[in-house]
């Protein structure tokens, strides 16, 4: 325990220096339009090249940097770094990509964030649709009027706002209808076994349903095999994500995956 809380404690300590330091860095996973076999966009994730030691994984840095509040300023960096990025694809010809980036609860708190996201938009000349903010159900348990103010400013610049691993957070439905939501993505738990198992086969169907009756996007998250992806389109999905088509990718590497089709050739039997 007393170890545990020191190498928090240490974690803690170097963290706060990562960004000046330059030890931050986002990866891009490709968002995938399955009708048009094309890359439409990417979820921009944050990795840690922790001094001497390599990347960290998310999972051991992430909740340090939300619990310490110190994703306040990583967080807006982020979304600068992700803006930059796409400005550069865009003069690199590719002139309609999305990009998303994710969100916690803490950076809806105060009005801060809203005006680095403006920020961010007007120095790299984006068209605010272009940036996605990405928000868990679990995240959104903590809707206070401040939360709901934020994402509505937000929305109202433009920018739009997608609800993350959807179906396993509180599942309250209640969030569809008040927050400004533009996109759902679909957590991969559903995903994993939609080809074998008509539970899942059923459960995507009636959330397929309900985001095309309510004008939403759905994004399968978590797409890693062909069956997948087969038995997805066949319940009417067409946006997905996951290690089938690519995994998060450095910033060149994406630029050059953009010439390529993303659905891999099926095998022959
Ligand atoms: O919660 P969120 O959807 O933002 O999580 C994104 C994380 O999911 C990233 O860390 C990414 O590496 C991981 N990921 C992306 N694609 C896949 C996939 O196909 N399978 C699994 N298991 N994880 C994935
Ligand atoms: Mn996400």
């Amino acid at each position: 325990m007393a170890v545990e809380a020191g190498t928090r404690a240490s974690l803690h300590n170097e963290l706060a220096g990562a960004l000046e330091r330059g030890e931050l860095e986002l990866r891009y996973q490709p968002l995938v339009d399955t009708t048009a076999n094309r890359i439409f966009g990417a979820e921009a994730l944050l990795r840690w090249r922790r001094a001497g030691r390599g990347l960290v994984a998310p999972m051991e840095f992430l909740p340090i940097l939300e619990e310490t509040g110190l994703i306040v300023p990583v967080g807006e960096w982020i979304v600068e770094e992700a803006c930059r990025r796409v400005r550069v694809w865009e003069d690199a010809g590719h002139t309609d990509l999305r990009i998303a980036v994710n969100i916690a609860p803490r950076q809806l708190e105060g009005t801060a964030f809203i005006h680095a996201v403006e920020a961010a938009l007007a120095e790299s000349r984006l068209e605010p649709g272009r940036l996605v903010l990405e928000l868990t159900e679990s995240a959104l348990i903590h809707d206070s009027h401040a939360t709901i103010a934020s994402l509505d400013a937000l929305h109202a610049l433009g920018v739009r706002i997608s609800i993350d691993d959807f179906g396993t957070g509180y599942s309250n439905l209640a969030y569809v209808k008040r927050l400004p939501v533009d996109t759902l993505k679909l957590d991969r738990y559903f995903v994993s076994k939609v080809d074998q198992d008509p539970v899942d086969a059923t459960i995507v169907t009636a959330v397929q349903q309900m985001a095309t009756g309510l004008g939403l996007d759905l994004v399968a998250e978590g797409v890693e095999t062909r069956g997948q992806l087969d038995a997805l389109v066949e319940l009417g999905a067409r946006w997905m994500q996951g290690y089938y088509f690519a995994e998060p990718l450095e910033a060149e590497s994406f630029l050059a995956r953009l010439a390529e089709p993303p659905i891999p050739e099926a095998k022959p039997e």
